[in-house]
């Protein structure tokens, strides 16, 4: 054992039932967090649903789940050893590896102690009068902290949608996001799957292969990329060991977290025939990286066009049957507005005999009834019904606790016409909540750990200047938060994401919730720039108990220059202040 581990156990043993930090949640972020308070030498617990560590992965294992981030991108960087002791096995992880990966993290930084497992936190008041946090689990257990972070995960909570007689189907369903641990057997069995998202477009070659027959429910026809998986040679496993700087400094540095670089050329700026080439390697390669072949493709709706042509074109290909390929290619929205899906034999998948599709635009779902699902044109028969149909993405998982601040003021009143945050860290009325990837931060638009990495440590940066400094409590301004707000649509609306205004990135997967663009569109590069400007100006937007100064912060006001400029010449450590 390392010193730093007996450091971290003779903490633990000596940690009091209230610790000064409560984590919601064991995945990607709230390992780290743990780890990274534990080294401010704070007490530290977290609370956590599931049984064991993972966080979303350890919830989402239907048949097929993988990751959409290569592997060796979607790995800690906190920690060269760490990250050059493991191996990936594949271009992208199943979830049973992303799973092994966290519990070796785990053990190795010794955190497992700390976690309390099989218990959902079900609410969460701030105590003005003592500056504490008190948190309520499933189990009727209460703690007290000072400060309290949430790593919830932005894909968290599941949606099933509401449709009549849910509760009749005689045979077994299951939903993706909370699929049992034993497997689930699929042969000689009628599956229906509803759903054509990144997960639906996963689970369902898998499900095709072992069931006697799968019928596919698709509302809205979306496009894929092939994700071109395949296992790691051992040069590259060794290039991975070898460049743990470059690859840290790529992801961390680029718009979205992942190693792909944009083209710098544009596509009209290309003949037919050499942008038919691009698109064909870019189409081979595979991955998300697919998007990256011109840099006009995710700003301008024209060259975007003409990518979505070539991906039809591709499934019109692949697809024999003419009616099939139709209504495959029936999509109505541009690539990549919604969460660009990449696969492995998705649209094969539709020429096994055993496979049917409904499209739901022409017949929607009237019901489920005992049998199967009704809809408006036919009853289908079925022994299994799988519901890939998503998430109440970022503020569910968030609003399924109840959280209240100063005054009792609830977290779900201020939402109320959609989330409102400063940098997705923190929302007015709340001191000393942090919200790990929260909505108005990059997150789900990135290769996930990179803005996990950045919020933990901007987070422990913050709450060790508070310590410092004999801080009480920190708090976003109201006025920084309405401008942050503001914000986030304004450049949301400058992308082509306005072109899926149906999509969950808005809410609109969700009958009744509020609409706007959740998640922040400027970029992680820039983000993180704001995030670190906003700390080395003495953290301008937010108050500290030990301040009468409320000022705000004005997102229009701040140049990019001045963003970059700042990023390159500053530190984002706060301990120099001392
Ligand atoms: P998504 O992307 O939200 O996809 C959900 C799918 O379920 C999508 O095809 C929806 O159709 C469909 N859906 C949802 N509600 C209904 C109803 N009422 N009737 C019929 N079909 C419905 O979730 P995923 O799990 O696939 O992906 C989420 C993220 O998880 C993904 O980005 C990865 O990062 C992991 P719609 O398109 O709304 O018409």
């Amino acid at each position: 054992m390392d010193n730093e581990s007996i450091l971290n156990n003779i903490k633990s043993d000596i940690q009091s039932p209230n610790p000064d930090a409560i984590i919601i949640g064991a995945g990607f972020s709230g390992l780290y967090q743990l780890h990274s308070l534990r080294n401010l030498g704070l007490s530290v617990k977290v609370i956590e649903a599931g049984s064991g560590v993972g966080g979303t992965w350890f919830w989402n294992r239907y048949p097929g789940a993988r990751c959409d981030s290569e592997s060796f991108t979607y790995s800690y960087t906190f920690s060269k050893d760490l990250f050059e002791e493991w191996e990936w096995s594949e271009r992208y992880p199943g979830y049973a590896e992303v799973v092994k990966y966290l519990n070796h993290v785990a053990d190795k930084f010794s955190l497992k102690k700390d976690i309390l497992f099989d218990k959902r936190v079900i609410s969460a008041h701030y105590n003005e009068n003592i500056n504490k946090w008190q948190v309520k689990t499933d189990s009727l257990e209460e703690f007290e902290c000072k400060y309290l972070i949430t790593a919830v995960g932005c894909l968290s909570s599941k949606n099933i949608p509401n449709f009549d007689g849910l509760d009749s189907f005689l045979g077994e369903s299951y939903h993706t996001g909370d699929w049992p641990n034993e497997e689930v057997d699929f042969s000689d069995k009628r599956v229906g799957q509803i759903g054509t998202g990144s997960t639906g477009i996963q689970s369902a070659p898998e499900i095709a292969e072992k069931a006697k027959h799968l019928t596919i429910f698709q509302r809205s026809a979306n496009f894929s990329v092939p994700a071109s998986n395949h296992p790691l040679s051992s040069e590259f496993k060794k290039y991975i060991k070898e460049n743990f700087e470059e690859i840290k400094n790529t992801i961390q540095s680029n718009t979205n977290g992942h190693f792909f670089k944009f083209s710098e050329q544009k596509i009209f700026d290309t003949s037919e025939e050499e942008r038919e080439k691009i698109f064909e390697n870019a189409w081979l390669n595979g991955g998300l990286g697919f998007r990256a072949c011109f840099n006009d493709i995710a700003f301008d709706k024209k060259a975007n066009d003409l990518a979505s042509d070539f991906i039809k074109r591709k499934i019109r290909k692949i697809v024999k049957d003419p009616q099939k390929a139709k209504i495959l290619t029936d999509i109505d929205h541009a690539f990549a507005s919604k969460r660009p899906p990449i696969d492995t034999n998705y649209f094969e998948t539709f020429n096994k005999d055993n496979v049917s599709l409904v499209d739901l635009k022409l017949s929607p779902i009237e019901s489920i009834t005992p049998q199967g699902v009704k809809t408006k044109n036919k009853e289908y028969e079925l022994d299994i019904l799988v519901y890939a149909t998503g998430f109440d993405a970022m503020t569910g998982p968030l609003l399924n606790i109840d959280i209240r601040g100063r005054q009792n003021l609830k977290l779900k009143d201020v939402w109320s016409e959609g989330p409102k945050t400063f940098l997705g860290i923190q929302v007015s009325g709340f001191p000393n909540l942090f919200t790990i990837t929260g909505p108005g931060s990059p997150s789900v638009l990135c290769n996930m750990i990179v803005p996990i990495e950045q919020h933990v440590e901007w987070i422990n940066d913050c709450i060790s200047y508070m310590e410092k400094n004999n801080i009480d409590h920190v708090e976003a301004t109201k006025g920084s938060m309405d401008y942050w707000t503001k914000h986030v649509n304004d450049v949301a609306n400058e992308t082509l994401f306005i072109h899926a205004k149906k999509s969950w990135y808005y809410g609109a997967n969700i009958p009744g919730k509020p609409r706007g663009f959740m998640p922040y569109a400027g970029g992680m590069a820039r983000y993180k720039a704001i995030c670190n400007y906003v700390a080395n100006q003495n953290y301008l937007g937010f108050k500290f108990s030990n301040s009468d100064k409320e000022e705000t912060f004005v997102p229009s006001k701040i140049s990019v220059d001045i963003l970059i400029k700042d990023l390159m010449t500053k530190k984002n450590n706060l301990n120099k202040k001392e």
